[in-house]
């Protein structure tokens, strides 16, 4: 969306920066949009209020960031000073968090494509363990089945269903005093046999608590984000149904852990570092992933929007939707990971 729109999130100032910000006609606003249950024309009513919007698009996939088109940059201007960290009148005292947008920078041409492991030990990103057939098709089938007909939430591009506790886009967090009960019983042959999973550490208490589903239409992907470190505990595991796809790791040398919102979940033009290293693991349906150690705490993990892969050489079209299971453990207490730079916990008491 933002790159259609040709407008993105702005970089992220400097505290020391003493450099006022460049005004411009598009504003990027934070705690707006349909995951917080704002609508478009929501929000082109609260900004016409300072001039002609010319139009309302998402920012990225989260639902909870839009980007708001003025026709002139003076109204973006005033709509920043009127809105910026207030209460928002026509938005029911909504706060929110408004930045001048930047246009999306063209993407460096690397002129060669990624290679792409189709088994965990070729990855070679530590932590990173993966097992096909994971389940069985009528597995499959029954799990399918049974998500289908329970409510799912739309985000801007996908579908999400949540179970043990409920993800909030906004903050990249949970609410861990907000217990919405066990995880069903339609996932406990999964939640058997993660157990014995190759790479799993042994647990005293439940291995998991929180269950995230989400639906990728075909062509759509995921944002490239490490799971915020105080949400979650080390071992995170994705179940593949109904279709494949690529899944890109990407470790950022100089990479930092930012406030979630900003960089976790940004879209991905956004990334700040140009350099990183990537690699890319095939994820074929009933597969299933676990991301653990170094690459859960210190590597973004990535779906690339396409609608086609090349798996070495080798054409696989996506389906008509990608159904994964994303199981997680809700953290209690703060994280005592050893990857500083990309965690949460470290950057609070530090
Ligand atoms: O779809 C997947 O396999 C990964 C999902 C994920 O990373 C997430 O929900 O944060």
């Amino acid at each position: 969306m933002a790159a259609k729109s040709g407008f993105t999130r702005p970089r992220q100032r400097s505290e020391d920066s003493t450099a006022p910000p460049i005004p411009s006609a598009v504003l990027y606003v934070a705690n707006c949009g349909p995951a917080v249950g704002v609508t478009d024309s929501d929000v082109l009513a609260a900004f016409s209020a300072f001039g002609e919007v010319a139009g309302v698009h998402a920012a990225d996939d989260s639902g909870a960031r839009v980007l708001v088109r003025f026709h002139e940059p003076a109204a973006a201007e005033i709509a920043m000073a009127a809105l910026n960290g207030r209460p928002c009148d026509r938005l029911a005292g909504r706060v929110l968090h408004i930045r001048y947008s930047v246009p999306v920078k063209p993407k460096a041409r690397t002129g060669c494509s990624l290679p792409v492991a189709v088994a965990a030990s070729e990855l070679g990103v530590p932590g990173i363990y993966m097992v096909e057939e994971f389940v069985t098709a009528a597995e499959e089938q029954e799990l399918l089945a049974a998500v289908d007909t329970r409510p799912w939430k739309s985000l801007a591009k996908r579908r999400v269903q949540h179970y043990g506790y409920e993800f909030l886009y906004e903050t990249r967090n949970v609410d861990s005093k907000q217990f919405l009960g066990e995880l069903p019983a339609f996932v406990s042959t999964v939640l058997q046999k993660i157990i014995s999973f190759p790479g799993v550490k042994k647990c005293n208490t439940k291995l998991v608590d929180q269950l995230t589903v989400n639906e990728y239409p075909c062509g759509v992907g995921l944002s490239p984000h490490i799971d915020t470190h105080s949400a979650f505990e080390e071992m995170i595991f994705s179940l593949s149904l109904a279709g494949p796809c690529i899944m890109e790791f990407r470790k950022y040398p100089k990479g930092s852990w930012r406030a979630p919102g900003v960089v976790n979940g940004a879209d991905e033009d956004s990334s700040e570092e140009s350099e990183y290293i990537r690699k890319a693991i095939f994820l074929p349906p009933r597969s299933m992933l676990l991301m653990s150690g170094e690459g859960r705490y210190a590597w973004h993990h990535y779906i690339p929007h396409h609608k086609i892969d090349d798996v070495r050489g080798q054409v696989i079209k996506r389906n008509s939707r990608r159904v994964s299971f994303t199981f997680r453990k809700v953290r209690k207490g703060p994280c005592q990971c050893e990857y500083k730079q990309f965690c949460d916990s470290h950057s609070k008491t530090s």
